[in-house]
């Protein structure tokens, strides 16, 4: 009996773990200055290439979303970037979810260059509508006019 108890308390926390690592979460960043939005244009996958986002990516196990923008800023722009809170809400998307963070540049960070997309873009307000953004990016353009100039 004792061995059954275990065994499947065994299943049971395999599962439970198995469904954390199935709700991905990718963070992606809002990094403003100089009353801009940075934008960055895919790659990959063949649907998503040529579209514009958000840059980020998945969230890595036991890391902190803040940190996780800070490292994905890192390796896809080569810039040092300070998380400032999240914008708007949890976004669907075939990986997850999305969550938005804001970010800014860090004083002395060098400026985001285009080291895991094929152009970025810095865009006002009003530019915003007219570039092809991913879906779940999108979604979000209405938090982010409000939180530019
Ligand atoms: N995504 C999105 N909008 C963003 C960033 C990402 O819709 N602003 C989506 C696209 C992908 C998924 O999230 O389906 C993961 O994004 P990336 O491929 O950019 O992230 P990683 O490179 O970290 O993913 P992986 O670890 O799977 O390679």
């Amino acid at each position: 009996l004792l061995r059954g108890v275990l065994t499947a308390r065994a299943a049971g926390l395999t599962s439970a773990v198995a469904g954390a690592a199935d709700a991905r979460v990718v963070v992606a960043t809002a990094l403003i200055d100089d009353g801009r939005l940075l934008a960055a244009r895919r790659t990959r996958p063949e649907a998503l290439a040529g579209r514009w986002e958000l840059p980020g990516g998945s969230v890595e196990a036991g890391e902190d979303e803040a940190d996780a923008v800070v490292r994905e800023c890192k390796e896809e722009l080569g810039a040092d970037v300070e998380p400032c809170g999240r914008l708007g809400t949890d976004l669907p998307i075939d990986a997850g979810l999305l969550r938005v963070h804001l970010a800014r540049l860090r004083p002395g960070s060098a400026p985001p260059q285009p080291l895991d997309h094929s152009a970025l873009r810095w865009v006002s307000a009003s530019e915003l509508d007219a570039l092809p953004w991913v879906d779940a990016d999108r979604a979000v353009l209405h938090d982010l006019r409000a939180a530019l100039p």
